[in-house]
């Protein structure tokens, strides 16, 4: 192996700002897909390629090449600081000088996808429309009843992973890191983070990832299957109710998309449209493949 092999799993911000990253610092790699499976058993070939049979794993990984020591990088932001340093304009995108604003910009997006994964793996334990808008289109008998459980799980897993003690100091500060994203952008002439910086960093490329998956709760939910119809009803009823009480009559009807359903994340939306559209171009503008991102 003469290049490092990135294992990207396409609905993964993770997977994003890793794959940003190393297509802002030049670098050549093999792009493949993640071997995720629902299953331990499906996911063994994945496993046993990049030697991790029993540990929890999570997605983005990269396997270096040998002529460049090996190994497997496990994390996002790992992987984009190897790119860094094998770029031929090394510290572009973690200037040495700025590397606490890139941090600051860093925790903000895992903040804002911390919250995310919470609210929605909650939503999707209640709404199983949320869980019927996960899976591949085309699936029945078993394999949809099957798929079924399997996003359940993995929304167990994260509504567990993400629980936050403090839910209301989260999102209250989520809130305060994307006002003060939204005035750095403004007062910047080339809409950066980082005042004066004249290139892309790792701030925007991980501040823009976690927004545009974050918008992805616009997007319209299926129609409720016939044998989950009546808890999805329940659901789109309390959806209705909350949005009413928040004084919105307009939407106090079914839920239409997630955002229905995640009051949090929905009003932060509401709360910085321009930021989101700032996600949106940067992708768009500053990396080839943003261009086809799942936008809202
Ligand atoms: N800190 C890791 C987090 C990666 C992560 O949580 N990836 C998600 C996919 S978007 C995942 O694999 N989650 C599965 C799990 O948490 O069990 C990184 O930046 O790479």
């Amino acid at each position: 192996m003469s290049q490092p092999e990135l294992f990207y799993l396409p609905p993964s911000p993770f997977s994003w700002r890793a794959k940003w990253a190393l297509d802002a610092a030049g670098i050549s790699y093999k792009c493949s897909p993640y071997g995720f499976s629902p299953f331990y058993l499906g996911e063994l070939p994945f496993r046993w390629r990049i030697g991790k049979l029993f540990e929890r794993i999570t997605a983005p990984m990269m396997l270096l090449p040998s002529e460049q020591g090996g190994g497997l990088l496990t994390d996002s932001t790992d992987i984009a600081r190897w790119a860094d340093a094998h770029s031929s304009s090394p510290g572009q995108l973690f200037p040495a000088d700025r590397l606490k604003e890139v941090d600051r910009w860093l925790q903000a997006a895992d903040a804002l996808l911390s919250l995310f994964r919470r609210e929605m793996a909650e939503a999707g334990l209640k709404e199983p429309r949320i869980v019927d808008s996960m899976l591949p289109p085309g699936l029945s008998g078993l394999s949809l009843v099957v798929a079924r459980y399997s996003v359940r799980c993995i929304f167990q897993r994260l509504a567990t992973k993400y629980k936050q003690d403090d839910a209301a100091a989260q999102a209250d500060q989520v809130a305060a890191d994307l006002a003060a994203a939204a005035a750095a952008v403004a007062a910047h002439p080339a809409k950066l983070l980082l005042p004066g910086s004249s290139q892309l960093t790792y701030a925007e490329i991980a501040l823009a990832s976690a927004l545009n998956k974050a918008a992805e709760v616009n997007k319209p939910l299926p129609p409720a299957a016939a044998s989950s119809s009546a808890a999805a009803n329940s659901t789109a009823k309390a959806a209705g109710a909350a949005a009413a009480s928040a004084g919105d009559a307009a939407s106090a009807a079914a839920a239409e998309t997630m955002a229905d359903c995640m009051p949090v994340v929905q009003q932060l939306l509401q709360q910085f449209p321009e930021l989101l559209q700032w996600a949106r171009e940067t992708a768009q503008q500053h990396w080839a493949a943003g261009a086809s991102m799942p936008s809202s």
